[in-house]
């Protein structure tokens, strides 16, 4: 009896333990595809196809990805696995995080780098991305599951399904035409379709009496996505990797890089015509509606191929308010709220110009411009100043957190747009979030700092839940804010930017240099890590400048622009622009960024904000 016992035991942990390797050879090059049926362009592969795999793996699994740049131009690329911590404390788990020149030089065509590293202590929807410019929008994007074999729910059929945004145009012509005083108001680029799992006009099939488990991800670069059912009921099951207890609603929101996973119960008879799920914009995040654009899209969900199928529904009618709010939602696995904090940190959003009439977008009053070399480069080279805040520079808003403290981020909106803000490295509780104010209202933007309401903190809006909801990706409503706290338990150099990839590159970032210290004992560059910072010619060593011999000489770190002078607004650059937008590019281009309710032609201030960008070396070309 006894070695009979000992038998079964061996058994039972020889199943539990056997962790897989999984090795993925991905070659990254342009290939043309089709995705929205209605223009050819170049999409970024995976070993000459498109779109690119899903990854699966299971709890406990090791991945070994091996990604070769194999663009044939000057492209570079980086790699990050969105939610993933990837726990400093197993070793050398910094350098797999992703972000190009935070904790990785960027691969250049012809290098190859491996990302390496286990999944031990978190389950459920992932997904990975590029993270080089705005990369990830020409398709450079796929589901990462990771699979839990005690799952806390049953269903018959699993799918996943990806929602993106879709721009005709590749991503660097995109971002050039956005980053550029031409516009002025920071407008961001229209998509010009959605796509439900890289494509359009999908079906879905159900079996009547059968359980679905969908895992949406919002995969896009840009606008927030609702999904509304037809007569179905959704059960939300798992956020951004943490299982909550079951939410029933008819619509959820997914902002970029947010998932939800849901269960839906087919019909239990066979009904007689098939059901819409509709995938709808949030439409209130874009500055113009041109009126080609498709807001939404009908999915059908198909019972039988004889039935008729649904016709889309009137959005009026989806009631897109009642869609889950995750403030309300709990974790399964109780975690209490982290009742207090030992270091607060409060960013407050803007976007404003700066002298060279490109709208950025700040953190306080720090754009994030990127440094010369990656920022645990410096950390991990810099010996003892590795403390020294001076020798990150001055424009990646570096926080610097101590190890295991509770950490409370607060976030006050001084903008009228959404922004979702992901975490590198962590989660992170919910413990307070307001709604939007004066939303969809025009006010002029020297109004703004009295729309918002910023968080204070002897009056907060909502009790502190008691279990809060945790994730790695939260909106920050327009004009409101959020506060958010998590233990710093990771050391590591973590990205804390905007999700919404146009933000980003108007730098709404920050970078989280946590217990630098420890993260030196827990990391060293592995050779492969060394090389790729050779190819790209970025120096190995040094402090944000690149500069080694003297590591509080900054000489050289790109920085912001000078700002605006006193007294001059976003609205004196717009008569200046838009008049030099009519000469240049015509009225198309005005219609198109919605500005043309501006009064061009206003000669005084034309002429001295010339005389500002010819002071700030920007070419201003001459107006018919
Ligand atoms: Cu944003």
């Amino acid at each position: 009896m006894m070695l009979l016992c000992s038998f079964v035991w061996f058994v039972l942990t020889a199943s539990v333990a056997v962790a897989k390797t999984h090795t993925l050879n991905y070659t990254a090059s342009w290939v043309r595809a089709n995705p929205d049926g209605l223009h050819e362009k170049k999409m970024i592969g995976f070993n000459g196809e498109w779109p690119l795999p899903d990854i699966h793996v299971e709890k406990g699994d090791r991945v070994e990805l091996y990604l070769t740049n194999g663009f044939q131009d000057d492209t570079a690329t980086s790699l990050h696995f969105h939610g993933l911590f990837q726990n400093t404390s197993l070793g050398n788990q910094l350098q797999m995080d992703g972000p190009s020149m935070v904790t990785q030089c960027p691969i250049v065509p012809g290098q190859t780098y491996l990302y390496n590293f286990t999944v031990p202590e978190q389950v459920g929807t992932f997904w990975y991305h590029a993270h080089m410019g705005a990369q990830y929008g020409d398709g450079m994007r796929g589901a990462f599951i990771i699979h839990d074999p005690e799952e806390p729910f049953e269903y018959d059929h699993e799918r996943i399904i990806t929602l993106a945004d879709h721009y005709h145009e590749d991503y660097k012509a995109v971002t050039k035409e956005f980053l550029s005083r031409y516009n002025p108001t920071g407008a961001e680029p229209i998509p010009q379709n959605i796509l439900f799992n890289n494509t359009m006009n999908v079906t879905l099939d159900f079996t009547p009496g059968e359980t679905y488990l969908f895992r949406f991800l919002n995969t896009g670069l840009f606008v927030s996505q609702y999904i509304f059912l037809e007569d179905h009921e959704m059960t939300v099951v798992e956020v951004d990797g943490i299982y909550v207890k079951p939410n029933v609603t008819d619509s959820i929101y997914l902002s970029a890089g947010q998932r939800m996973s849901v269960l839906i119960k087919a019909k239990n008879k066979m009904p007689t015509r098939n059901y819409a799920m509709m995938q709808i914009m949030d439409e209130t995040m874009l500055d113009a509606i041109p009126s080609e654009l498709q807001l939404n899209q009908t999915i059908q969900m198909r019972y039988g191929h004889s039935l008729p199928n649904a016709r889309a529904l009137n959005i009026e009618d989806c009631d897109l308010d009642r869609a889950t709010n995750d403030f309300y939602l709990e974790p399964l696995i109780e975690r209490h709220l982290l009742t207090h904090y030992d270091h607060q940190i409060v960013m407050d959003v803007r976007m404003l110009n700066l002298g060279d009439g490109v709208k950025y977008a700040f953190f306080n009053n720090i754009t994030y411009v990127t440094p010369k070399v990656p920022t645990l480069s410096t950390l991990l080279t810099s010996g003892k100043l590795v403390t020294d805040s001076r020798i990150y520079g001055d424009n990646i808003n570096a926080q610097f957190l101590n190890h295991n403290d509770i950490i409370e981020v607060v976030l006050n909106n001084y903008d009228s747009g959404r922004h979702p803000f992901h975490l590198h490295g962590h989660n992170f509780q919910i413990v307070q979030k307001s709604p939007g104010f004066h939303v969809g209202e025009n006010y002029d933007e020297s109004e703004q700092d009295r729309m918002t309401v910023p968080y204070d903190e002897s009056a907060p809006l909502q009790p502190f839940p008691e279990r809060p909801m945790v994730r790695d990706t939260v909106v920050l409503e327009p004009s409101g804010h959020v506060v958010l706290r998590f233990r710093a338990d990771n050391p590591g150099v973590w990205y804390f930017h905007c999700h919404v990839d146009w933000h980003l590159q108007q730098g709404l970032a920050s970078v989280f240099i946590e217990a630098p210290t420890v993260l030196q004992e827990r990391e060293t560059f592995n050779e492969n890590y060394l090389d790729i910072c050779k190819a790209a010619r970025i120096p190995v060593t040094g402090n944000a400048a690149g500069h080694s011999n003297d590591w509080f000489d900054l000489n050289g770190l790109p920085r912001q622009p000078k700002p605006l002078p006193k007294g001059f607004t976003t609205e004196g650059y717009l008569a200046l622009i838009v008049s030099t937008i009519i000469g240049v590019w015509g009225l198309f281009s005005i219609a198109q960024y919605g500005i043309g309710e501006v009064i061009p032609n206003d000669e005084k201030v034309y002429h001295t904000l010339r005389e500002i960008l010819a002071e700030n070396d920007v070419e201003v070309p001459t107006t018919n």
